[in-house]
């Protein structure tokens, strides 16, 4: 009898845990039927602190990827890879000892942080993420914990502190990208398959605690960690260590926002866990691609982040950026409003070249998107989704009774159909300079709304002001078909 009762409790377990993989991500049970998890979400729902909520008012951040990568830009001994730059120690197989050499070249002489971070101010941008260590291992602060960093450089100066200090001093937040796989250390593992894997990935975890640690107590001022390669079979087993990390930075530093890419639960389920709960802050799965803005509202019941490259796929330097499309402002706006209206951030990234510089292409580019910023921002920043149905003209942002339209497809009618739910009434339409546009009612909580005469080319905003109405004004019997 005892040993049917374990068999029936062994089965429950095993369909329990073949259910949990199975899920698909963020597909919620029923409270009734939640497995039970040790690392799972630690928290149901958003995060409502002042913390969280000034990362969810920024909205627009931008990504700099920054290493020893930047120096081969892309090409090893006369050979270019078109594949990812920051990469190409992988593509073109090359041994760390080998790779590490680099470090004996990383001389940054025009680099300077003052300018970065006057760049990023004049883009607009409310925070800056930056590769405190990429897959490589090459670490751009002075690291006790290994050789390879910016201390053991011709250079030898703390490059991340003197970023830290720059944009903070420009009232820029600062967030940590940090990989937690480490092509330099030899006690990491893609899998545990031995004990004698099981011990080398102790260490490994250990040397990565320790690492975090230095980082957060280095530079207390930084508000983010975003955690990446955290994807190998290895860390999705240690679901246990992910949770215990995210535990420690926040108790080491209070608020700090922590993305779900850190994280697996009990199962190896990453990002949200077998019961379907969103684990860290905000979902960080959206990279060079964004959530369809019809099918996929669901995401504007957690927090999230996109990032985006300018070029098809190149985070750090490439030389030759003729081997992808690049992206142009206007295409890049699209995308920062396009996750705005879907509840979401956008980080823009950037890969400075090896002499601390930025390529003119990402230079124009800042510029050209900080220019409409400064013009438009309020469409943008503290904004949110709006809950009305999508249109072919744009998108729509919101900050309370604010209905921000933000237009990037021009109607030859030169009306901008709105569709409104029943509690909201469009009481007054301006353009962010102030002129007064023309709303029309067509039907039941449909307008059209007129194109400002004066447009230059660039995408525009229209400020609608609505008003909370109880129930809508029935002016059109429906038809009786
Ligand atoms: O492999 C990296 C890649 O180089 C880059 O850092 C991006 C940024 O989101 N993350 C990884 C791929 O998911």
């Amino acid at each position: 009898m005892r040993n049917r009762i374990l068999t029936f409790v062994l089965l429950l377990v095993a369909c329990g845990n073949l259910c949990a993989q199975q899920k698909k991500s963020s597909d919620l049970l029923p409270a009734e039927q939640e497995i039970m998890l040790k690392y799972g979400a630690d928290r149901l729902g958003k995060r409502h602190d002042a913390a969280m909520e000034r990362f969810r008012s920024h909205r627009l951040g931008a990504f700099i990827h920054w290493g020893l990568y930047a120096i081969p830009g892309g090409e090893w001994n006369g050979k270019v890879y078109n594949g990812a730059a920051e990469w190409l120690k992988s593509w073109a197989n090359v041994p760390s000892e080998e790779w590490m050499k680099l470090m004996n070249q990383w001389n940054p002489q025009r680099f300077d942080a003052t300018k970065w971070a006057r760049m990023a101010k004049e883009m607009g941008v409310k925070y800056v993420k930056i590769t405190t260590k990429h897959h490589e291992g090459f670490c751009l602060w002075p690291s006790k914990y290994t050789k390879y960093t910016v201390a053991n450089t011709p250079y030898k100066k703390d490059i991340l502190g003197e970023l830290v200090k720059a944009y903070n001093k420009e009232g820029i937040d600062v967030h940590f990208y940090f990989s937690v796989m480490d092509w330099s250390h030899p006690d990491y593992r893609y899998d545990i398959k031995s004990e004698d894997d099981e011990i080398a990935f102790r260490r490994f975890l250990e040397f990565t605690d320790n690492q975090l640690k230095e980082l957060a107590s280095l530079y207390p001022t930084v508000k983010d960690f975003w955690f990446d390669g955290t994807w190998d079979e290895s860390i999705k087993k240690n679901g246990w260590w992910t949770a215990h990390v995210e535990q420690m930075l926040k108790e080491m530093l209070p608020g700090v926002t922590i993305n779900s890419r850190l994280r697996a639960d009990d199962y190896g389920k990453r990002h949200f866990d077998s019961n379907g709960h969103l684990m860290g802050d905000y979902e960080s799965g959206y990279e060079r691609r964004l959530p369809n803005p019809v099918k996929d509202l669901k995401v504007t019941k957690w927090d999230w982040e996109a990032c985006m490259t300018i070029p098809e796929n190149q985070w750090g330097y490439h030389k030759d950026w003729s081997l992808s499309y690049v992206k142009n402002s206007v295409e890049v706006l699209e995308r920062i409003v396009h996750a705005v209206s879907m509840g979401g951030n956008m980080v823009v990234n950037f890969g400075p070249q090896p002499d601390g510089d930025f390529r003119h292409e990402e230079k124009e580019l800042a510029e050209a998107v900080g220019r409409w910023m400064k013009k438009n921002g309020e469409c943008v920043y503290g904004c949110d989704y709006a809950g009305l149905e999508k249109q072919d003209w744009g998108y729509y942002t919101r900050n309370g009774n604010d209905i921000y339209m933000v237009v990037f497809n021009l109607p030859f009618s030169k009306w901008l159909t709105v569709k409104t739910p029943k509690e909201l009434k469009p009481v007054e339409a301006v353009t962010l300079d102030g002129q007064k546009v023309e709303v029309v009612e067509t039907t039941n909580n449909e307008y059209n709304v007129k194109v400002p005469e004066k447009i230059i080319g660039d995408p525009f905003v229209i400020k609608l002001k609505v008003e909370i109405v109880n129930g809508s004004v029935d002016k059109y019997k429906a038809a009786l078909t």
